[in-house]
């Protein structure tokens, strides 16, 4: 059986949503704590530290959505929006959209917060960033809401990796911080996705 090595709310998380809403399971070995710089062990299945990984015999596999697409094929899930169905584009667009699009502005605010021992003129420089970043975030999030007008998904009229990618940063979007940057639609479409029972259960893992 291949192992999934997780942190809870690491990407991890977009792995165990996939493998709920499929109903398929791996091994889960859950490293509780920030592994890079903590976990000889880890680093030498991941030398880059970062989260999640699969190992599936002698084959480990690194990003999120990678791993998401990995599992889907192998279980013939129609998570996968298939090459010969006419929104294979826009499912491609939207899967890397979530990471490489709306995730980055998060992920530039988060390591920014991790800074310790900050003089003045660090935090000046942080607060640019952050603003920079926030606003980053704001102009892609419209770009989701006009893609969410007349539509549950984004994409095929039905539930796929695309909006499990996408999920990832808005479940972060949750913080009341953020509250105001999300439309109407995207609001809306992101309750639904939070209240799937399979993200439910994914979340829960500790
Ligand atoms: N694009 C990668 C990003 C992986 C990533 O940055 N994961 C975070 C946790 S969500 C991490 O491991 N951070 C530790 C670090 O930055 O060293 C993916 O989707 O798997």
């Amino acid at each position: 059986m291949a192992t999934l090595f997780h942190v809870p709310t690491s990407r991890s998380l977009r792995v165990l949503w996939t493998l709920e809403e499929i109903g398929a399971t791996v091994e889960v070995k859950s490293l509780g704590v920030r592994p890079r710089l903590h976990e000889p062990e880890y680093l030498a299945i991941n030398p880059a530290g970062t989260l999640p990984a699969l190992i599936d015999g002698d084959r480990t596999i690194y990003e999120s959505l990678a791993i998401c697409e990995y599992l889907a094929a192998r279980h013939g899930s129609d998570l996968i929006v298939a090459p010969d169905e006419p929104e294979r584009p826009e499912f491609v667009q939207w899967l890397l959209y979530g990471e490489a699009t709306l995730q980055t502005p998060l992920s530039a605010m988060a390591r920014v917060g991790r800074i310790r021992n900050k003089t003045p003129e660090m935090q000046a420089g942080i607060d640019a960033v952050l603003a920079d970043a926030r606003h980053s975030l704001s102009m892609r999030i419209k770009l989701l809401e006009q893609r969410l007008d007349g539509r549950d998904f984004l994409v095929a009229g039905r539930m796929t990796l695309a909006d499990i990618s996408v999920g990832y940063p808005l479940n972060t979007l949750g913080k009341p911080d953020f509250a105001s940057l999300l439309g109407p639609r995207a609001t809306a479409y992101r309750e639904r996705l939070l209240a799937r029972p399979a993200f439910q259960r994914a979340a829960a893992m500790p």
